[in-house]
């Protein structure tokens, strides 16, 4: 007999601080309705040291500073995509990232719909599969070694 088995990949996908209080629970329900399984997902306020580790690719753009602030200005909503082919089909379902272009050539993605402008544009999805893994364990640590823990700290002995 043949077996066809397709491999699921992982993305990390954040919905940014400009999103967050309007556009959310739209958000989500299209990433479930698009067949993605949402395989861990927290809300978390960055750091500043977090923001600027989390997009230090870009530590030498003019606009770094102003990423980071808007980073970290308010909670992000962080989540594990988990599909076939999760990397580039999130990246699709975003959007270019300046939302002029997004509205002229993917009038339905989030970004086309949601974003304000070329900074604060909503949503963030890793751009390669090394960085999906590097992202995720970043954010979420390393999540396959979540063995039972040792204790609680009660007592020191
Ligand atoms: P992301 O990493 O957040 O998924 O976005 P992206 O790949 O589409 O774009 P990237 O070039 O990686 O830029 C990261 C984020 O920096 C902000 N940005 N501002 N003011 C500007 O010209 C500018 N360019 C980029 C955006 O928040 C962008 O998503
Ligand atoms: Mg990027």
């Amino acid at each position: 007999e043949i077996n066809f088995f397709f491999p699921k990949q992982q993305t990390l996908a954040v919905i940014k601080p400009d999103a967050m209080e309007e556009h959310r629970e739209k958000i989500l329900e299209e990433i479930r309705g698009s067949g993605f399984s949402v395989t861990q997902l927290k809300e978390t306020v960055l750091s500043r040291e977090m923001a600027e580790e989390f997009y230090k690719e870009h530590r030498e753009k003019p606009f770094f500073g102003q990423l980071v602030e808007f980073m970290c200005r308010g909670p992000c909503m962080m989540l594990i995509l988990t599909k076939e082919n999760a990397v580039e089909e999130w990246r699709a379902m975003m959007g270019p990232t300046d939302p002029d272009q997004a509205k002229a050539t993917c009038p339905n993605s989030l970004r086309a719909r949601f974003a304000s402008n070329i900074l604060h544009n909503s949503v963030h999805g890793s751009s390669s599969e090394q960085h999906a893994e590097e992202k995720i364990s970043f954010i979420f640590g390393d999540i396959c070694s979540d063995a039972e823990p040792t204790g609680d700290g009660e007592t020191d002995t």
